[in-house]
């Protein structure tokens, strides 16, 4: 049927369960219909907003089109676009930022409330009415199962490759029935090439053909070339004291500019036969796959550019081979990260100098993204590691603080920090230690002197000093930005 008749089974004040992982595989027609439907109930004097359940960030024609109209009232688990950002950040949407890997539990669990309605892209409907997921699965299997009704999208822009590259693992459960998962490889199948949908409760079948949003990466610039030679120095060097072995062990990899440059980097490198346990398969793990560095890489969807994604759907044949797309429960299941042994690799907005780290908050009160899945891989990683800039806004920001605004990831998840000025390997480091190897190693010259005057009369007068802080002068810097525009 056409999207404005499916978008009719939504009513206000609806949860609605979307497909979606970082730009991949969300609904196109029905978010957009809806957001028509919910702009003329408006119109009409009547209140439409509904609560919004997804995999993590989706595209324009989703979460940019129903927060245009004013439609979310409740948001979750992670969002990058741009409007529903500055909703959040007025007060106008109510935003549950999450571990990626909790909400389809969660949800099990009936914390959130029932599920009324699921939207799901699927790339084919097979003749036994059994669904090839799309290019992401995300939390696709649980909203088909919990969701009262379903609305499918079928897109024939999708890969008819794409049956046979999902492993759909149907063994959760709640406490106490839980069993482990037998995933020991990352290249392991535990699950089924498909998704299953009770048929009766499919109300809608819409067809639809637009390309999932893919957004150009910039080239590597010279800082984030900097943050990857200094990455593939330290692996060498982990190589060397035999606590990696020669082809690393499951590599897990952000999203942006900076986790691409660090794939790509790994392309003109001696380490070879790698593996990738990760959410996100972005451009640089794709040359990756490609050249032969990376054997396989499993996941739970892509964030391409335009011209890898073309790419992605010609060569289908041969990522088919390499690629194994998971629901996120499993993608980034804790448990599967510790045993695997992943190599975490995440982005951050400002650490501090005992190694907490902020990966969402601007000024410790405006959320940027949220936390993704950078908490399910760091806490449990073999190796946990966070990079960025050393300054952010044309150096008007310090990436390294006296104390961050907002914590995601506590001093003990995170192990190693890389900027373009240097590595810091807090492993086996006391707070005090931690903080003179980040200022020295990781910090921009102009904000080293001042982090260590600040650190010199921390350690003077500070109530304790195990963790030596000046209460009063710790958030100084943010509120001096807020203030003046700068840090300096
Ligand atoms: O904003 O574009 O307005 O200038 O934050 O920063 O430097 O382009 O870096 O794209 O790697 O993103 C932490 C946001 C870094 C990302 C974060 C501003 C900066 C810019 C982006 P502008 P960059 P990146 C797997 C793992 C959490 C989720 C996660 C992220 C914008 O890595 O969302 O790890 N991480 N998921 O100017 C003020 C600072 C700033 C700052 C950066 N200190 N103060 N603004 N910015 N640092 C994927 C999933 O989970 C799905």
């Amino acid at each position: 049927m056409s999207a404005a008749d499916a978008a009719a089974f939504i009513r206000p004040g609806a949860t609605v369960g979307m497909s979606g992982f970082t730009g991949s595989g969300y609904p196109k027609a029905v978010p957009q219909a809806l957001a028509e439907r919910i702009r003329r109930e408006k119109a009409a004097g009547n209140p439409f907003r509904v609560r919004v359940w997804t995999g993590a960030s989706t595209g324009p024609e989703l979460d940019g089109a129903l927060a245009e109209v004013d439609g979310i009232e409740f948001r979750t688990p992670f969002n990058s676009d741009p409007i529903v950002r500055d909703k959040i950040n007025r007060g106008e949407i109510e935003y549950l930022d999450m571990h990626l890997s909790q909400l389809a539990p969660v949800a099990w669990q009936g914390v959130l409330g029932p599920l009324d309605v699921a939207v799901v892209e699927v790339s084919a409907i097979l003749p036994d009415g059994s669904l090839v997921a799309s290019s992401s699965v995300g939390n696709n299997k649980t909203w088909l199962d919990r969701a009262d009704k379903v609305i499918l999208e079928l897109n024939r822009w999708q890969s008819e490759g794409l049956h046979g590259v999902h492993d759909i693992y149907y063994g959760t459960a709640l406490p106490p029935h839980r069993v482990p998962i037998p995933l020991v490889k990352p290249d392991d199948r535990i699950g089924q090439p498909t998704l299953r949908c009770d048929p009766e409760k499919i109300v809608a079948i819409v067809e639809t053909d637009g390309p999932d949003r893919n957004l150009p990466f910039s080239p590597p610039d010279e800082t984030a070339r900097a943050i990857a030679g200094q990455l593939l120095d330290f692996f060498a060097h982990e190589v060397r004291k035999g606590r990696l072995p020669a082809n690393l062990l499951p590599l897990q990899s952000g999203v942006g500019n900076v986790a691409n440059a660090v794939m790509s980097s790994l392309q003109d490198s001696p380490f070879g036969d790698l593996t990738a346990f990760t959410e996100v398969i972005q451009d640089g793990m794709l040359d990756l796959l490609a050249s032969g560095s990376l054997r396989m890489a499993s996941a739970t969807g892509f964030s391409l550019s335009p011209i890898a994604a073309e790419r992605l759907n010609d060569e289908m044949a041969f990522f088919r081979e390499r690629i194994i797309l998971r629901p996120q429960e499993i993608s980034n299941h804790p448990e599967l990260v510790r045993r695997l042994g992943c190599i975490a690799m995440n982005g951050l907005v400002e650490a501090d100098i005992y190694g907490n780290v902020n990966s969402t908050h601007i000024m410790g009160s405006r959320i940027q993204n949220g936390i993704g899945g950078s908490g399910d891989f760091a806490r449990n990683a073999y190796v946990s590691i966070f990079m960025t800039p050393s300054v952010a806004k044309g150096g008007k920001i310090s990436a390294i603080v006296p104390q961050v605004a907002h914590v995601d990831h506590i001093t003990q998840d995170v192990q190693i920090i890389v900027t373009e000025q240097g590595l810091a390997d807090l492993r086996g480091l006391s707070p005090k230690q931690r903080a003179d190897v980040i200022i020295a190693n990781c910090a921009h010259p102009a904000y080293r002197e001042r982090l260590q005057d600040y650190d010199r009369r921390a350690r003077r007068d500070s109530y304790g000093l195990h963790t030596p802080v000046l209460l009063n002068e710790a958030l100084s810097w943010h509120q001096r930005y807020i203030e003046t525009g700068s840090m300096t």
